[in-house]
């Protein structure tokens, strides 16, 4: 285990965590006008919070809150505290700006050390780190974490296929970081180049910052023959490394609990839901300096549980995340999550990984239209095809497509960088 917190007992993170709860409520009470205010509004105050289980009495922040405040309103402390300035990559709405100290920076380094060492990287390693760099937590955070850990980073970036499949040749490279869609084109660029990458010593994939499904991981794991691990995170916490499956068990994500606070609630009503429950994760910060945030409602949809592992970590983990809140889409009255869609396309055999939403407003009516790919392989026709997804969508999800297209391999707009859009809402 790279670090002993790892497999502390519960009772003595808790301690740690009621300690770390208290002074993040005084730190962001005494500095950070926006926080005193909602405070004050609920009637708490810092000096209310005598056990981990006050912190519902806190109010929630909100994606809104960093959209009011922007661009610095949630900093706590002065410029000349502050070390590095990274934004959230923003999909929607106005881009987050995030803050770092010296030593939320070391943090930072510290959980993703811990989260690939814990993802089975070694310091031995050569790993290539194809997530992107700039505002993007994504590269920086992951070349931070590498070096820190002792193996050696190769900073390709997002994009610039050919020399990724160059470099994961020329250099042996042991594990690549990317994001599962990208890791998905990769295996694609390689088979038209003729470029056998299961031969090659890769041997794990550290995928993360957008959902995937079950048969997406499993398609990722046998093209390129790797081991695919998830890593969860976000830049309003800190970037990557908040949370990541074992190596061992690969069965949820251990969330490291001495930085980061989880709670599910019912995404309605903001109520805690219990252990096991899907809801929407919360997650407070514990230890961060510059930018320390309270009950932040991450739109992410998933569930706790704090059943011991097998691998011997202690914390609680969270099961992948598999959409967000805001992902919900009401199509002709039936409420479903565009990863259900997806669930249903990619256990299909004939079916590409690759798929777009298009939604429309029809007069007071939602509409869907729908296009999916074929498999260069596939057995089936296109007619076929198309009312074999017909049937499962009415079957399994009762859902009716206005509009399906079955189009022929390679036709949806692939994407270099960044993260894959797949909903396209033009209500
Ligand atoms: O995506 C941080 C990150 C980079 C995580 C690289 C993992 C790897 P943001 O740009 O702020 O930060 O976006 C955060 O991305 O709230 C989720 O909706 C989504 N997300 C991140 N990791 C996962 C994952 C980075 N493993 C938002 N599975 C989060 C599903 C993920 N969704």
């Amino acid at each position: 285990m790279y670090q002993d917190i790892e497999s502390a007992p519960r009772a003595e993170l808790e301690r740690i965590q009621r300690d770390r709860l208290r002074e993040t409520v005084r730190h962001v009470y005494d500095s950070v006008d926006f926080y005193r205010d909602r405070l004050d509004d609920a009637g708490v105050s810092p000096a209310d919070i005598e056990t981990i289980s006050d912190i519902t009495t806190l109010p929630f922040t909100g994606k809104e809150h960093f959209e009011s405040q922007y661009p610095d309103g949630l900093f706590a402390g002065s410029d000349e505290d502050l070390t590095r300035i990274q934004a959230s990559s923003g999909t929607t709405g106005k881009q987050k700006l995030v803050a770092y100290t010296d030593d939320d920076l070391r943090v930072w380094r510290e959980v993703m050390a811990r989260s690939l060492a814990a993802a089975g990287i070694e310091p031995a390693d050569t790993f290539q780190n194809a997530y992107g760099y700039g505002l993007f937590t994504g590269g920086l955070g992951f070349h931070d974490g590498v070096e820190e850990l002792g193996a050696t980073v190769v900073p390709t970036g997002g994009g610039n296929t050919a020399l990724q499949l160059e470099l994961l040749r020329d250099l042996d490279v042991d594990a690549l970081g990317c994001t599962p869609s990208y890791c998905l084109y990769l295996a694609e660029a390689a088979d038209e180049r003729d470029i056998d990458v299961r031969g090659l010593p890769l041997s794990t994939v550290v995928i993360g910052a957008e959902p995937f499904t079950d048969p997406m991981r499993a398609e990722i794991e046998d093209a390129l023959d790797v081991t695919a691990v998830d890593m969860y995170g976000l830049s309003e916490l800190i970037g990557p490394g908040v949370a990541v499956e074992c190596a061992e068990a690969q069965d949820g994500l251990h969330l490291w609990e001495d930085h980061f606070y989880p709670e599910i609630v019912d995404p309605e009503t903001g109520e805690p839901l219990p252990e096991g429950e899907r809801g929407e994760l919360v997650l407070t910060s514990l230890t961060k300096e510059a930018l320390p945030v309270l009950r932040y409602r991450t739109g992410d949809v998933t569930s706790l549980t704090y059943e011991a592992c097998e691998c011997g970590r202690t914390s609680a983990r969270i099961e992948n995340i598999r959409g967000r809140v805001d992902d919900l889409l009401i199509v002709r009255g039936v409420n479903v999550y565009a990863s259900s869609i997806e669930e249903v396309l990619v256990e299909i055999d004939d079916v590409a990984p690759h798929y777009r939403i298009d939604l429309y407003r029809d007069g007071s009516l939602d509409t869907m239209e729908l296009t999916v790919e074929r498999h260069a392989d596939a057995d089936r026709s296109r007619e076929a095809l198309h009312d074999l997804i017909e049937r499962r969508l009415t079957e399994i999800l009762n859902v009716t497509v206005d509009d399906l297209s079955v189009v022929p391999s390679g036709e949806i707009d692939r994407q270099e960088t960044g993260k894959v859009r797949r909903v396209f809402d033009h209500r």
